[in-house]
């Protein structure tokens, strides 16, 4: 067959279009498959996911960039790297924690118990949810190093608040929404004593403990309001990742565990070693939080307040029947809602199957009082069998599931590096079962786990990529493999290696639910507020005001200057510069860069920048603008003259 004619088999020559020869295309398509190894079924994958020029991608995928501390924005399908989102490090090119506005939010919000912090571990990016479906307003990051909760704006990509958690030490089950976005669920992992304390590893049954905290979010503002949000005090079971209900499950949370045997509590004893003994138990415990119930026992006074966040008593919870416990198998990780809410997927990294609970089971038994056991906290735990919906052999080492719309669920295999297809209602033999490259770990399908999933495109996020790419030393790349999961039989299209570490759960949505502002306006928009600046200027209002020691610049950017482009101050001077972007045209950005002081910063069109800093050095300090915006970018530059004391 000839590279036309197989281009035509493949359906890719458009119907009365003419067909130009294999040499006008610059190359017969039989020759350069037969040199590059390429089959039929590669051509098929690159038909799928190859975007030209100018064309735009159908999906966007928001990953964690796990330690790197960042958010990844990738298109989908055709994998091109479209952003990097700094959230709990700095990020230069968004100007972001590098001496601007950001520092704010970073080094003053992001402080963990008075600690200026300049990383960390994103694991659960979450959207914000309308009625269980994206809206692609808002994304909540969790850090599960330094337990804290970032919000980004999804107008423009940009982190607008950190809170942090007063009472963990560390959080895993995070960002979790619930389906309107009321709260984002933040939940502990490994206990420690609540708020910070001190307590010996002898009193860990006593004094340690995990914790649920649910966080408003106030749509309107746009930020979470840690004086209206609440937390449950929960055993020191190692909690994991949770899921929040959805229409029947609406108001309930789930949240699993992997240490019920509290073997953390023995670790100088001269016990098993963690993983061991958090392993003995054939069962550990699915926990069911009644955060509607918690809600209104809180409002009712039912709290106590530890570090200022109002926390509901682990007894007050096992009592209420806030919180209640079903057995669910050996070390589980991945817990998954359906997205018709009726089931909960649990999958046991030390078990092979993935475990379906009925959710209208669960609540008949809690009504009932129908209880098999209860915990030494006083939570009643229910009959595992009595809670389930049913059990499918998924392989070895299955972690997380996610759903498309027409009523498969996908667990991806951590040791035997598969993504599993399986149908969630009728629970037969799974369905399909695809490789992957290597030790799969979170997998996204497009929106997922809202409650209208998409289909057609699946994400795998493997932990390990051996032998995929061109050696870049021993610390390889993590891999992301995109899988058309539209047919009856999943195809593997597309590789992208990431060199960030080490994204976990990404969203996958549909790209024109993103409305993103074209740039700011009017000119002198303080990102972080949404509102005009006090300090902004418009152009010929440009002036340098010294009061005492203090020296106020406004200044304006437009391409190919900054006005004013020279700055006189003396030695010891605390300058504030005061920066508005007055460009109102789409990607004309600039950048304010200066020798020595440690300061970028963005300024895309119509965004206002504040930085201030002590001139202590005596010196002449260019500063100079960091994007190549116009033909004169190399002239957009100045110099700030900092006077010698005495001189
Ligand atoms: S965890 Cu990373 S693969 Cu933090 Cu959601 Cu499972
Ligand atoms: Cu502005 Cu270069």
């Amino acid at each position: 067959m000839t590279g036309a004619a197989l281009i035509l088999s493949l359906g890719l020559a458009c119907e009365g279009e003419e067909r130009e020869d294999d040499d006008e295309l610059g190359g017969d398509l039989e020759e350069i498959m037969e040199r590059r190894g390429l089959t039929e079924v590669d051509i098929l994958a690159a038909a799928k996911t190859y975007t030209p020029s100018g064309k735009l991608d159908e999906y966007v995928l928001l990953a964690s960039g796990g330690h790197s501390g960042h958010v990844l924005v990738i298109g989908v399908p055709s994998m091109r790297i479209l952003k990097y989102v700094g959230v709990f490090s700095p990020e230069p090119f968004q100007g972001y924690g590098m001496g601007g506005l950001g520092d704010a939010i970073l080094y003053g919000e992001g402080k963990q118990r008075g600690r200026t912090l300049t990383w960390g571990d994103i694991h659960h990016p979450n959207l914000s949810e309308t009625n269980g479906d994206y809206d692609g307003e808002f994304m909540f990051v969790n850090d599960k190093a330094n337990s804290r909760i970032a919000v980004i704006d999804l107008e423009d990509f940009m982190t607008k608040q950190i809170v942090t958690n007063p009472l963990l030490a560390s959080s895993h089950g995070g960002a979790i929404v619930t389906p309107n976005t009321d709260y984002v669920l933040e939940v502990s992992q490994y206990a420690t004593p609540l708020g910070g304390d001190y307590a010996p590893l002898s009193e860990f049954q006593t004094r340690y403990r995990g914790a649920a905290t649910f966080w408003k979010f106030d749509r309107a503002k746009g930020r979470i309001d840690p004086a209206r949000s609440f937390s449950v005090e929960l055993p020191p079971y190692a909690q994991d990742i949770s899921d929040a209900g959805k229409f029947a499950s609406d108001g309930y949370v789930f949240v699993n565990s992997w240490d019920t045997e509290m073997a953390a509590g023995k670790l100088g004893e001269g016990q098993p070693v963690l993983e061991s003994g958090a392993s003995q138990n054939d069962m550990d415990y699915l926990h069911v939080i009644n955060f509607k119930k918690a809600e209104s026992l809180v409002a009712e006074g039912k709290a106590i307040e530890i570090n200022g966040m109002r926390v509901l008593p682990l007894d007050v919870a096992a009592k209420e029947h806030v919180l209640v416990f079903i057995p669910e198998p050996k070390s589980p990780h991945g817990c998954d809602v359906t997205p018709d809410g009726t089931g909960i997927v649990v999958a046991g990294k030390l078990d092979t199957h993935a475990s379906v609970f009925e959710f209208s089971k669960i609540k008949d038994l809690i009504e009932r009082g129908e209880f098999a056991s209860t915990d030494p906290y006083g939570v009643s735990v229910l009959d595992f069998q009595k809670a389930l919906r049913g059990q499918v052999e998924i392989g070895l080492g299955p972690l997380h599931t996610t759903f498309d719309n027409t009523g498969h669920a996908y667990t991806s295999v951590f040791l035997d590096s598969t993504v599993v297809r399986w149908n969630y209602t009728k629970l037969d033999e799974p369905i399909q079962t695809i490789q992957v490259q290597y030790n799969i770990g979170h997998l996204i399908a497009a929106e997922g786990d809202s409650a209208h999933p998409q289909g057609q495109w699946l994400m795998a996020m493997n932990k390990m990529s051996q032998d995929r790419y061109v050696s870049t030393g021993p610390l390889l790349p993590q891999n992301f493999q995109l899988i058309d999961i539209s047919g009856p039989t999943m195809q593997l299209v597309a590789d992208l290696p990431i060199g960030l570490g080490e994204p976990h759960f990404a969203m996958l949505i549909k790209a024109d639910k993103l409305k993103t502002l074209d740039f700011y306006k009017p000119p002198g928009i303080n990102p972080y507020t949404g509102l005009r600046a006090e300090g902004a200027v418009a152009p010929g209002q440009e002036r340098v005001e010294r009061n005492g020691k203090k020296v106020d610049v406004y200044m304006t950017v437009i391409r190919s200057h900054f006005t004013p482009s020279t700055i006189e101050v003396d030695e010891g001077d605390e300058v504030t510069l005061h920066i508005t972007s007055v460009e109102q045209s789409r990607d004309q950005t600039h950048g304010f860069a200066i020798d020595m002081y440690n300061l970028s910063l963005s300024l895309e069109p119509g965004r206002y920048e504040q930085a201030t800093f002590i001139a202590d050095t005596p010196g002449v300090f260019p500063f100079y603008c960091t994007e190549f915006c116009s033909a004169l970018h190399l002239e957009m530059a100045g110099y700030l003259f900092v006077r010698p004391k005495g001189g």
